[in-house]
């Protein structure tokens, strides 16, 4: 089957490397299995993750380049970083979203920009695959509940795709949404926070270098349980904020709301900095567990990147505006 290259999903399945060895065998005996029952009933159906219209996660993205930005800290092992995992739509046990997001349904995909720009659209996610060249970026990723990965990820900068829209002198803000499918997220309704997940930046955190739109790690598509297709990544903010398989973005003037300020506002601000010195009401963010490692390590102000984005909150109290 030969399959032409016109974006960096569409790859022959010869081409899918070593790291498919990462995916569980049964998942990769359903793919086999199911290609081969569509090739025996004469269908001319291309399996889902070879299809023209988006690619099934752990398919090697191409055309990446090596980005300046970034640690060259150890990379955590892709195992730990897609068995542990928050994403409470697919469940709230650490373990429960690899096994519960896998037949999450991500193509086609669709993300809406709307409110403050001149130029609001629908966007196919191979059209957002092509607004800025694909980076590998290292970054720390430190949880709220103090504990830490570094992840090469796939994506390209956030303040791509704002330039794009054109925002509005009105857009202060930008706010995501996160896809609320029931069907497909039956375990959502014991979560105990409301979905659909929302999160927000300041409109100059969006403009950042630093804040990305990502679309891959490890060389591949995203795995489902790490926000496939389509996630951000704000690495000097906990977790939380880097939402995940996002389906809407939208400009406006007042801050929006934030799925985890919205549930339990004593606990979690707006702004999530990651900050040493302000204690969590019930525990301790000094320090953090890198997954995978047995001592703790401190955890540093901004998660390390103070020097690049500390000026962004010049003159703010930072123990008011947890
Ligand atoms: N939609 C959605 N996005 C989400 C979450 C979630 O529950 N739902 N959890 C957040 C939290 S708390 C963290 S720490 C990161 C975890 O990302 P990872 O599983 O890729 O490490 O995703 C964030 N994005
Ligand atoms: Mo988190």
């Amino acid at each position: 089957m030969l399959i032409k290259k016109s974006s960096p999903w569409e790859i022959p399945y010869s081409e899918i490397t070593p790291q498919s060895v990462y995916l569980s065998r049964r998942r990769f005996l359903t793919r086999t299995v199911a290609a081969g029952a569509a090739l025996a009933a004469g269908r001319a159906v291309l399996p889902g993750w070879l299809s023209p219209t988006g690619a099934q996660a752990g398919t090697k993205l191409t055309g990446v380049t090596k980005s300046s930005y970034g640690t060259d800290e150890k990379i955590t092992p892709y195992e730990h970083v897609t068995n542990y995992n928050n994403f409470y739509e697919f469940g709230t046990d650490k373990e429960q979203p690899a096994k519960l997001a896998k037949d999450f349904k991500t193509s086609p995909w669709t993300v809406a920009v709307e409110g403050e720009v001149a130029k609001p659209a629908v966007y196919d996610l191979d059209t957002i695959l092509k607004l800025a060249p694909l980076e590998e970026r290292i970054y720390r990723h430190r949880c709220v509940e103090a504990w830490s990965i570094v992840v090469p990820w796939i994506g390209f900068p956030l303040h791509a795709l704002v330039k794009m829209v054109e925002p509005t002198a009105k857009a202060k803000f930008v706010a995501f949404q996160t896809l609320f499918d029931p069907k497909q997220m039956p375990v959502a309704r014991h979560a105990g926070i409301p979905f659909p997940y929302v999160e927000g930046l300041r409109m100059d955190e969006a403009m950042h270098p630093l804040a990305i739109l990502c679309v891959g790690m490890y060389g591949e598509t995203l795995p489902n349980q790490n926000g496939a297709p389509f996630r951000l990544v704000v690495p000097w903010k906990y977790g939380f904020k880097s939402i995940k398989s996002i389906v809407k973005i939208r400009f406006q003037e007042k801050q929006p709301p934030a799925t985890w300020n919205l549930a339990t506002p004593n606990e979690y601000g707006f702004y999530s900095n990651v900050n040493p010195d302000v204690d969590h009401p019930r525990w301790s963010q000094k320090s953090e567990r890198r997954l995978g490692e047995f001592l703790k390590r401190k955890t540093l102000p901004f998660n390390g990147y103070a020097s690049q984005v500390s000026q962004l909150y010049a003159g703010m109290d930072l123990r008011k505006n947890y």
